[in-house]
């Protein structure tokens, strides 16, 4: 692995630096978006938990109430299925609001007894969970852990990798987290449409021109139906799926999140767990490495259509989270973000290039700036050893929430804040950040 522990005390003594309008703002977004146990994305519009969302959230927690900050990740895991999978909803009964509901994915139920959904999102809580340990330790809580999150990597990388591919095959564009990016438009026109269609709550809550299409909707319904028809036989799905794709970022954030728990375990003495997640994170890194093309990016693979889809996306500057990444493809990947790339914002980075023929500056994954893709790629970034790049990111992330506030997303033009208000990975990050403002201003590259 090349990149190690940055573990500094001067991180704990910053965590409540700059307590400036911005950080009371984000601070009252976390309590307000608090059920106890976890954090819901936004009121209103996301009220149960959500996967990568809720690990995002404990870093928030960590610069107020560092108890909470591991009870979130807890929380996540206790959900998990029985397979290992981490669904990327666990549902809160009382929350009726939210389509597609609990019933919409058959009888799954998580092991704390939540229904859950019948797909993951991306794999970033090991990630979380090791920046947590190096910022706010607390071994019991992290030994409570890692043995389900590492069923969670074991489940994507068997019953998700039936081909032996070395990466995970994800089944909905849902499970990706950048639910209508263009990347996955050709694969979505060959899923199912449902037979059934739930009736659209989103759009009562946030602009409706700036959400995925009716019929993008209508196929995601259709997926589901897939699934619940397969009894969401996680290799059957994988198998035969309408909908089966390799996601570069998916998979480097895998990656990711294999080294961290590598080097979590490692320093709890899990000594089986260090071992394997420490296999797991070469082996996917390796199968992305392989993958990269002439300049050295990577691409999805829409397995079901038989092609690579050669769209530009922040997918492929997220790449950067892969440890051992070729220099080639960090330097492709961070080019991209560079001032004047084509997914690049004074904001951050652009969900969808610019050159793409689907750009939407104001369009949820289609082209707005998102606090959390910013952040990871500045984390990606920073863990090669490129620390220019991941401070003018980090700059980036604090200008979004300057302009748009702790808005979901916004443009990457104006600034102008979209989707839904009060969002919590936005306030957990800048968070986050703003507790390591000493480090920062040295140049330094603690997180
Ligand atoms: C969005 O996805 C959900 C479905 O999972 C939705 O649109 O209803 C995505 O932005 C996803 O990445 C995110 O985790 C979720 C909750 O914030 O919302």
């Amino acid at each position: 692995m090349r990149y190690g522990s940055h573990m500094d005390d001067e991180r704990i003594r910053d965590d409540h630096a700059g307590d400036d309008t911005a950080v009371r703002a984000a601070r009252e977004v976390l309590r307000a978006n608090d059920r106890g146990r976890y954090t819901v994305p936004a009121r209103g519009l996301y009220p149960h938990q959500w996967n990568w969302d809720s690990a995002l959230a404990a870093l928030g927690w960590a610069t107020i109430d560092p108890d909470r900050a591991w009870t979130e990740l807890e929380s996540l895991v206790a959900a998990r299925h029985a397979t290992g999978m981490v669904a990327h909803i666990a549902f809160d009964p009382t929350a009726t609001t939210y389509q597609p509901g609990p019933q919409w994915w058959g009888d799954l139920v998580g092991a704390d007894g939540r229904r859950i959904s019948g797909i993951s999102q991306p794999p970033v809580a090991a990630t979380c969970a090791r920046l947590l340990f190096e910022r706010v330790p607390d071994e019991h809580r992290a030994r409570g852990i890692v043995t389900a999150l590492a069923a969670w990597h074991r489940f994507l990388l068997t019953e998700r990798d039936p081909g032996g591919l070395g990466e995970p095959v994800v089944v909905h564009p849902w499970e990706t987290g950048r639910d209508n990016a263009p990347e996955w438009d050709a694969a979505l026109e060959r899923a199912p449409v449902a037979g059934e269609l739930f009736r659209r709550v989103d759009t009562g809550f946030v602009d409706a021109a700036h959400r995925p299409t009716d019929d993008h909707y209508a196929r995601y319904a259709g997926l589901v139906e897939e699934g619940r028809y397969l009894g969401w036989n996680q290799l059957r799905l994988a198998q035969v799926g309408s909908f089966r794709m390799l996601d570069p970022a998916f998979g480097a954030m895998l990656a990711a999140g294999c080294a961290d728990l590598a080097w979590l375990a490692g320093e709890l003495g899990e000594a089986a767990i260090a071992d394997a997640s420490w296999h797991q994170a070469q082996a996917v890194g390796a199968a992305l490495a392989a993958r990269a093309d002439s300049d050295g990016l990577v691409w999805p693979v829409d397995l079901a259509g038989g092609s690579e889809v050669a769209r530009t996306t922040c997918a492929q500057a997220l790449i950067v989270m892969a440890p051992d990444l070729p220099r080639a493809s960090v330097d492709a990947a961070l080019d991209l973000v560079a001032p004047g790339g084509e997914l690049a914002s004074d904001l951050g980075v652009c969900s969808t290039s610019r050159l793409d023929a689907a750009f939407a500056p104001d369009t949820y994954w289609r082209g707005p700036v998102w606090a959390n893709v910013t952040w990871l790629v500045a984390l990606g970034a920073e863990r090669h050893g490129r620390t220019g790049a991941a401070s003018d990111l980090l700059e980036r992330l604090r200008r979004f929430a300057g302009a748009a506030g702790m808005r979901e997303y916004a443009n990457p033009d104006s600034g102008e804040g979209r989707g839904a208000d009060d969002f919590t990975w936005t306030a957990a990050l800048s968070l986050w950040e703003a507790g390591r403002p000493a480090a920062r201003a040295q140049g330094q590259t603690t997180r």
